[in-house]
């Protein structure tokens, strides 16, 4: 009998908690926002991570946005170049979008080749600054496998003298020396390297998730 009422206990509880989540439209709340940022190579499979990583957590319910070094520089970076000086104004800017967004809550997802340790020393000391969590995962493709895959094409037209100052070709990358994650996505499935990001990432989202309340519902 004791059983019976622990189980039924159990159940009520979990079906109160999942209607009460629906009815007040909450989703898992992170105590702490946090950026994970993917750092790499040209063509090492940085976007795509991010682009799943980003899919995944928003089918889950939590807050998440994404910052694409390509895609920001249609808009927030519109107009610099690659120089060092351009590119660190690049990163310390989507930084500092990406610091506000975790501040407030969010999940966010950089992917930014961000070739310089310095530059992303100073965003990861603005975004931990906020008291929010700073995860650097350096997606260590090698660099002949990324110019193997060239999906852009530019490493052609780098290797040819067409675009001066490119990463890998004519122009530095510093490889992070103790990233949260390193990931090489040379033999790997797109499924498969994505499942390892996810797999570092679970325990640590449940144990900031883990005992907030729920906000009021409305
Ligand atoms: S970063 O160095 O400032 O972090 P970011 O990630 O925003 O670079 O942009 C890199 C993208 O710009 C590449 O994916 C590529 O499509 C494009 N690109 C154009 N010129 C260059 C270049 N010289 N070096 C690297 N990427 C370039």
């Amino acid at each position: 009998l004791v059983v019976i009422i622990v189980v039924l206990a159990g159940l009520a509880g979990y079906v109160w908690t999942t209607l009460h989540r629906e009815r007040a439209g909450t989703a898992p709340w992170v105590k702490r926002g946090i950026v994970i940022w993917f750092t790499g190579l040209p063509g090492s499979g940085k976007s795509t991570l991010a682009v799943g990583c980003a899919d995944d957590l928003e089918r889950q319910g939590y807050l998440v946005d994404e910052l694409d070094g390509d895609v920001v520089r249609t808009h927030l970076s519109r107009g610099l170049g690659f120089s060092r000086e351009d590119r660190d104004e690049n990163i310390l800017r989507i930084g500092w979008v990406a610091s506000r967004l975790a501040r407030a809550g969010a999940i966010v997802l950089v992917s930014a080749i961000s070739p310089y340790a310095d530059a992303r020393r100073r965003v990861q000391t603005l975004v931990e600054s906020h008291g929010c969590i700073f995860l650097e995962v350096h997606v260590a493709t090698p660099l002949e496998v990324c110019i193997r895959r060239d999906p852009k094409g530019l490493y052609e037209l780098a290797r040819a003298g067409k675009i001066a100052e490119f990463t890998g070709i004519s122009s530095p990358y510093e490889e992070p020396e103790n990233p949260w994650l390193r990931i090489d996505t040379t033999d790997a499935e797109e499924r498969h390297s994505l499942n390892i990001v996810l797999t570092k990432l679970r325990p640590l989202l449940s144990s900031l998730v883990r005992g907030m309340p729920l906000p009021p519902s409305t």
